[in-house]
């Protein structure tokens, strides 16, 4: 007779304990990755940035510091790329006709705003992690 309650507390308590497991489990995976405890974390890749359409696209990208970033205008008429005051490093491409591109490598981590001198509401953001 008195096995069948101590059968059921020590379930119940099995219960719990799995429950506070699965409880904490999901809760330590929904913490952000870690993002800057290791180098192969974020690729640096081309950083390949079109110019179409009055837009620079992808309008906003991330680079690891070091990468080199290309626009190339595929309009048919001409664009800029100019860095805004305040950014971590300046850069201006000059007028780029259709098929013209333009490299700058980021350096210096940060975020780099940029526009079209001919046509100020195109801009651009490259974010520069280190
Ligand atoms: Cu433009």
């Amino acid at each position: 007779m008195a096995t069948v309650p101590r059968f059921r507390t020590t379930f119940i308590l099995l219960t719990l304990l799995a429950l506070a497991v699965a409880i904490t489990g999901c809760t330590a995976n929904q913490n952000p990755a870690p993002q800057s405890t290791g180098p192969a974390t974020h690729v640096a890749g081309p950083g390949a940035i079109s110019i179409k359409n009055f837009a620079f696209s992808p309008q906003q990208i991330t680079v690891t510091q070091g990468t080199t970033v290309t626009w190339t205008n595929q309009d048919s008429i001409q664009h800029t790329v100019v860095s805004d005051s305040g950014a971590p490093e300046a850069f201006s491409s000059g007028p780029l006709s259709q098929g013209g591109s333009f490299a700058f490598t980021l350096t210096k981590p940060g975020t780099y705003n940029y526009h079209c001198s001919i046509h100020p509401s195109m801009t651009g953001i490259i974010t520069v992690t280190s």
